[in-house]
């Protein structure tokens, strides 16, 4: 599914966001930067090396939560890999709606910096940190257009899901702000 504001296009599709060919691919990192399982696992091993030895020789502190940093891409198809920091869900009512949100105006923050005008995120926080997935959606995708309509950058935001039930929360949220 495809929304467009202006000259940009928000996309949501199901499928495996390693396998992305765009400039910028997101990991859900934790904040040691210390790899794990999920995307961040997935695109440890399918990126090589590169991803690790250039996190612990820049970020040697990590990166706090609702924010993130760059590296470079190793063997995936991308220029670039931003490590941002979800939070972890404990009921909603300890700023998670606002960390969450950070983690994608930074992310676009840096895609604007690097001059990225593809970028493919995971819906952050929805698996080993428990988001609801439906929460997560709506903060989500209101946070990406937003910085859209106000920035016309980058050309290309794809939400890449990884199974039906997070593909359809996002449709449903994205179809309502076509209406
Ligand atoms: N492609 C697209 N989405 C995926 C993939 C994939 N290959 N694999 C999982 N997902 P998670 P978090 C979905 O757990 O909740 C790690 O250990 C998954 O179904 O990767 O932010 C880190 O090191 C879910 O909807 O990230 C941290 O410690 C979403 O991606 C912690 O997990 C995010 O799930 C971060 O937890």
């Amino acid at each position: 599914m495809v929304v467009q504001f202006g000259k940009c296009r928000l996309e949501i599709v199901q499928g495996d966001i390693t396998q992305q060919k765009v400039d910028a691919i997101v990991n859900a990192a934790n904040s040691a930067l210390a790899g794990g399982g999920g995307v961040d696992g997935a695109l440890h091993r399918a990126a090589g090396p590169t991803l690790m030895n250039e996190t612990r020789a820049l970020y040697p502190e990590g990166c706090p939560t609702g924010s993130a940093v760059a590296t470079t891409a190793g063997r995936l198809n991308a220029k670039y890999v931003f490590h941002t920091v979800g939070p972890v869900w404990k009921g909603g009512t300890s700023g998670e709606p606002d960390q969450l949100a950070s983690c994608y105006q930074t992310c676009l923050e840096l895609a604007r910096e690097h001059s990225c005008q593809s970028v493919a995120f995971p819906a952050v926080s929805t698996g080993v940190y428990g988001y609801p997935i439906d929460l997560a959606a709506s903060s989500s995708l209101k946070i990406v257009r937003r910085f859209l309509i106000d920035h016309q950058t980058p050309e290309l935001v794809r939400f890449v899901l990884f199974g039906e039930g997070a593909y359809g929360a996002f449709a449903r949220v994205l179809e309502s702000m076509t209406e």
